[in-house]
């Protein structure tokens, strides 16, 4: 009996202690949580974070998730920024600037929350505790100063500050006076030495500028900004485990929209890089057969090609494969050859779901160009197809006439590179990196200008989107909105649009419709100089007339009527197999 008491005695001392402790935990549980969302922590956080960067660094938790909820004003968690009477009047004056509206950038602030677009899944992906540090470089010229320091505080306050070595900013030559020392004292005083600014002696150009920034970078892995973005929550630490886990990747992350008008902050959709024949960087969707092979949404994606401004890499591999074409100015082409490159020697280029970045997406470019931006993409664009596209540099020629026979410098050392890496030819990528291009020997049977000689109009996009009728203009000769191939499935096809009717009436236009590769509205017989008849009605392609305001239109067919025939530029019968043995010989180096 005794015995039975004493249990009883210590089972009840043993609840009374278990509740105790339970009351303690949750009491500290409590206050502590009370601690964090508390507005005096919200207080103390937004003005201690730049004032004693030290102490941040071992509160190293990244809460601006959690404080950015607390956050209220213009343009907080990414909201649009309207603006009315004067104002917007004022706004409308910056774009010619600025190529953005600088009244509704300049209100918002500095420090502005955004809204959290990643995937849920994100959060709870644990990444490893050795990750190496990353020098965050950012090139400018003549940069708007809150779209500047605005990119700047959105990577101190939404990354890792342990996976943060530096941020890096380049100012490539600007003559904005407030860029100079009023910028040094800004970054002094609110960043302490976590960020840097080194200056160009002349104008660089994006390319160069950034390899100065590489120079000078101490962390093992370089991630490239442009100057007019806003990271999203811990966009950094999913690059830089890319990277950790095989140092021959290129980490991107997917880039969300900031509007140059009202700086809304929206979530792109999820989409991979490419390109067309003209070298002109494309979003394109991720194909089917990509989409399957993956385990979950949040698993990278492999892109053929980067956009170029957003990227992260290790810094000794990038040096090992030839970093930048430091023979190619100012801007473009240069994403295009590092994504030929990369894929070319061995490595590989992805977009990673749980990295987020916002860019604003800029109509034109608000600075000079020193040449013309035109004429340096063209030769830009020259040097890349140069070095690695072997024989399908023609296509790119032939989409492009302004680049045909003009000089582009010195390619030697580029060459050297390839040889040196011992990379891969072009047929190799096209076959295995980016199957979706459509190559015109390969595919078509006709490509090129689609024109009907008896009126010199070629057909034309004329820039229009699906489900609008397809157009004729003159013919220019210069590629681009002119360029069609007739397919080896029978599509008349511009990019991913085919010429589809499905109103099978006399008078009617074709539209552009996604092609589909199943026939159907989306089947046509060409032969050279002849007419292109639609199989499922039976009519054929006529040029129309002015009744007609630019667009092609379907008749009965009649190979006697001019309006009916069509020349492309180029027929490819029976030339595929040449082509194919010519490469082998050209790539016996
Ligand atoms: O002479 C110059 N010197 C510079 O330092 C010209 C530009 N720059 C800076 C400029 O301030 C900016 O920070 O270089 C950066 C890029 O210039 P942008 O913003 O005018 O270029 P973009 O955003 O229109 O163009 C995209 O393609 C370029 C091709 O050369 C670069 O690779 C850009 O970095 C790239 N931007 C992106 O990838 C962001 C996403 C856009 C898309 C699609
Ligand atoms: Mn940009």
């Amino acid at each position: 009996m005794g015995n039975a008491k004493m249990a009883t005695k210590k089972l009840f001392m043993s609840v009374v202690v278990t509740s105790l402790v339970w009351f303690a935990l949750v009491m500290v549980y409590i206050l502590n949580s009370n601690k964090k969302n508390g507005p005096e922590q919200f207080g103390r956080r937004n003005i201690g974070r730049y004032r004693d960067l030290a102490a941040v660094i071992v509160d190293d938790d990244l809460s601006s998730v959690g404080t950015d909820r607390h956050r209220f004003g213009p343009g907080e968690n990414g909201q649009p920024v309207l603006l009315y009477g004067e104002q917007r009047r004022k706004g409308e004056k910056t774009f010619d600037a600025n190529a953005f509206n600088l009244v509704a950038s300049d209100i918002i602030s500095m420090e502005r929350s955004v809204p959290d677009v990643r995937h849920s899944l994100c959060d709870s992906v644990r990444y490893s505790k050795n990750l190496p540090t990353a020098s965050v470089v950012i090139i400018f010229h003549n940069e708007a100063w809150s779209t500047l320091l605005r990119t700047v505080h959105s990577v101190i306050n939404r990354s890792k500050l342990k996976l943060l070595q530096e941020v890096i900013l380049v100012d490539d030559y600007s003559d904005k006076g407030e860029l100079k020392e009023q910028l040094d004292d800004y970054v002094e005083t609110n960043f302490h030495n976590k960020v840097k600014v080194i200056r160009l002696e002349k104008r660089e150009g994006l390319i160069r500028a950034r390899l100065l920034g590489a120079s000078k970078a101490s962390g093992k892995i370089l991630a490239f900004l442009d100057s007019h973005c806003e990271v999203n929550h811990n966009w950094l630490e999913p690059l830089i485990d890319r990277i950790y886990r095989d140092s021959s990747t290129i980490a991107c992350p997917v880039i969300d929209i900031i509007d140059p008008n009202t700086f809304e902050y929206s979530a792109s959709p999820s989409v991979r890089g490419g390109f067309n024949w003209g070298l002109h960087f494309k979003w394109n969707n991720i194909p089917q057969s990509d989409i399957l092979k993956r385990n979950s949404e949040i698993e990278p994606i492999r892109s053929p090609a980067m956009a170029g401004g957003l990227f992260a890499v290790d810094r000794s591999y990038f040096e090992h494969i030839g970093s930048y074409d430091t023979g190619m100015e100012i801007w473009g082409g240069e994403n295009i050859e590092l994504s030929f490159r990369i894929w070319q020697c061995g490595g590989t280029l992805e977009i990673v779901p749980c990295s987020r970045v916002g860019h604003i997406f800029r109509k034109t470019h608000p600075y000079s160009v020193p040449g013309g931006i035109d004429q340096v993409f063209t030769h830009n664009s020259i040097r890349a197809a140069e070095v690695w596209m072997d024989e399908y540099k023609r296509f790119f020629y032939a989409t492009r006439p302004d680049a045909q026979g003009r000089a582009f410098g010195d390619i030697t050392e580029r060459v050297q590179i390839r040889k040196r890496l011992g990379c891969k030819n072009f047929k190799w990528y096209l076959e295995n990196v980016f199957p979706e291009l459509s190559v015109p020997n390969e595919n078509a049977h006709a490509w090129g200008e689609c024109r009907n000689p008896a009126s010199n109009l070629c057909m034309d996009t004329l820039m229009r989107e699906q489900g609008q009728p397809v157009g004729v203009y003159t013919c220019h000769g210069g590629g681009g909105n002119q360029v069609f191939s007739y397919t080896k499935l029978g599509e008349i096809r511009h990019e991913e649009w085919c010429l589809d009717v499905s109103r099978k009436k006399v008078g009617e236009p074709p539209t552009f419709e996604q092609c589909h590769g199943l026939g159907g509205n989306q089947m046509w017989k060409h032969t050279q100089n002849g007419v292109i008849k639609h199989q499922a009605s039976g009519l054929c392609l006529d040029r129309g007339s002015a009744i007609d305001n630019g667009n092609l239109r379907m008749s009965h067919c009649s190979s006697r009527k001019d309006s009916q025939l069509w020349q492309f530029s180029q027929y490819f019968e029976g030339e595929a197999d040449v082509i194919r043995s010519n490469e082998e010989e050209y790539f016996a180096f």
